[in-house]
């Protein structure tokens, strides 16, 4: 694979500036966004004098502990536009979640906002080997969710030649980065699979394809997964992280020279870990829940958002800026069966050490008399469909050993397992509702 890291001198000055310069920035900037958020929006104008704290009384980073959190429920109580901070003609764009459990959730975004927004995606998609001349396809979905629009923000501003495919018609998605060339691609790394079984099935080789980078995100993936797709693809594969509530793609994005976890755009958005039972705040280095906090957003500030994302926060490496390792998964999709706690990254790192298997897999959970089971939904290759059996066991044998838990596995033959063309849908819950 090509070296792509991008010259010193291409880089934003900010991302490699010394820590003290970062916490000095970050500490203007959180004052300003505190003040912002209680002078004009109720919901947090209430919750501070409720917790008895006032802006004023930060004044070093590590008062922002006493602040309250804000979860999604408090976005949804305000909806739509409850929780913006600006008149209404001062917004440029909405965007939303599908809603598809419950009220959706409504972000907005100033004309400053898109260009910081501009800003982060631009230095994410540089930091994944991209440079104007390159050409990018988009396959992220366009629309209410952030992805497509987001990435496309970014992209117009670090000078890139885009390709606003979008999700879905995946034999044109195969056609498209063949015929134009795509140096780049941005999509769910689940979607990427079903790319790929496009070219095979158009006899083509994806190791032959234009592509020299892969920009993957919007739902948990594993190392393991990276191997499998840089393989595929011969290409480098990092991770980019965000959410629409603290601004869409672009929050946080793996460099492609270290491919160590993602460094967080310090800047723009102050990150905390904390203990997901008690709120209280851990160390770095430590496993627990992801919090944001917006430090220049106008229309839509963030004040201590809980993600429900598991990770650690990390020293920087290749920027001076902090790094958040690769995503467990969300704290909502934690399965605990029989009393273990398993999450679907867990089964798919197991699933790709099996060989003759592919890499798709659905979770279903039933209620089977008073006991949940987990039966692991798989699918062979087109030249190992004799050999299912067998690798069905063998991955059950693994999820025992190493994850702790007993599953059943189904092993169907290829194109068996639900196709995404977005994000996966790992995990499809039978057992009754209580
Ligand atoms: O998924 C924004 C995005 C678009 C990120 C494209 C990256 C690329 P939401 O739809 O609001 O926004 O979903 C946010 O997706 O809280 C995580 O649970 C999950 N997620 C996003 N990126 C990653 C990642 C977009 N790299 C939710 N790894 C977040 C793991 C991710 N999970």
């Amino acid at each position: 694979m090509e070296d792509l890291t991008p010259s010193k001198d291409s880089l934003d000055a900010i991302e490699i500036a010394s820590r003290d310069e970062i916490s000095a920035l970050q500490l203007d900037r959180l004052k300003w966004s505190l003040r912002h958020a209680y002078d004009n929006v109720a919901h947090y104008r209430d919750s501070f004098d409720a917790a008895g704290v006032h802006p004023d009384d930060l004044t070093s980073l590590s008062d922002l502990a006493k602040f309250p959190f804000a979860v999604k429920s408090d976005l949804r109580a305000t909806y739509p536009f409850g929780m913006f901070a600006v008149p209404r003609d001062q917004v440029r764009r909405i965007h939303a979640s599908s809603g598809t459990t419950g009220q959706p959730t409504v972000v907005g975004y100033t004309a400053n906002d898109l260009d910081s927004w501009g800003t982060v995606v631009a230095r994410s998609l540089r930091a994944a080997g991209l440079k104007p001349g390159d050409v990018l396809h988009n396959a992220y979905g366009y629309g209410l969710f952030t992805g497509g629009m987001g990435i496309h923000l970014g992209a117009d501003k670090l000078g890139l030649a885009t390709v606003p495919i979008s999700g879905g018609m995946t034999q044109r998605q195969v056609r498209l980065i063949e015929d134009f060339g795509a140096t780049g691609i941005t999509v769910t790394p689940s979607y990427s699979l079903s790319i790929i079984d496009e070219y095979v099935a158009q006899g083509l080789d994806p190791r032959k394809s234009p592509l020299k980078v892969g920009i993957f995100g919007a739902e948990p993936w594993t190392n393991a997964m990276r191997l499998e797709i840089e393989d595929a693809f011969d290409m480098h594969a990092v991770d980019i992280y965000g959410l629409s509530e603290v601004m869409g793609p672009g929050v946080a994005s793996e460099c492609v020279e270290t491919k160590d976890g993602l460094h967080i755009w310090e800047d723009h958005f102050y990150p905390e870990i904390i203990d997901p039972e008690t709120g209280e705040v851990l160390p770095d280095g430590e496993l627990g829940e992801l919090v944001f906090t917006s430090l220049t957003k106008e229309a839509f500030p963030v004040i201590r958002y809980r993600t429900r994302d598991l990770t650690r926060l990390l020293p920087g490496t290749a920027r001076t800026m902090r790094r958040m390792e690769k995503v467990t998964g969300r704290s909502d999709d934690m399965i605990i069966l029989r009393g273990v706690n398993v999450f679907p990254t867990q089964i798919e790192e197991q699933l790709m050490t099996v060989r003759e298997l592919a890499p798709h897999f659905q979770l279903e959970l039933n209620r089977v008399g008073h006991k949940d089971e987990m039966r692991v939904k798989v699918e062979t290759l087109p030249d190992t469909v004799e050999l299912g059996d067998q690798a069905g066991r063998e991955l059950a044998a693994r999820v025992k050993q190493v994850v702790g838990v007993s599953v059943k596995v189904d092993v169907a033959a290829p194109g068996g397992v639900e196709r995404s063309q977005g994000k996966a849908v790992r995990i499809v819950d039978n057992r009754p509702k209580e």
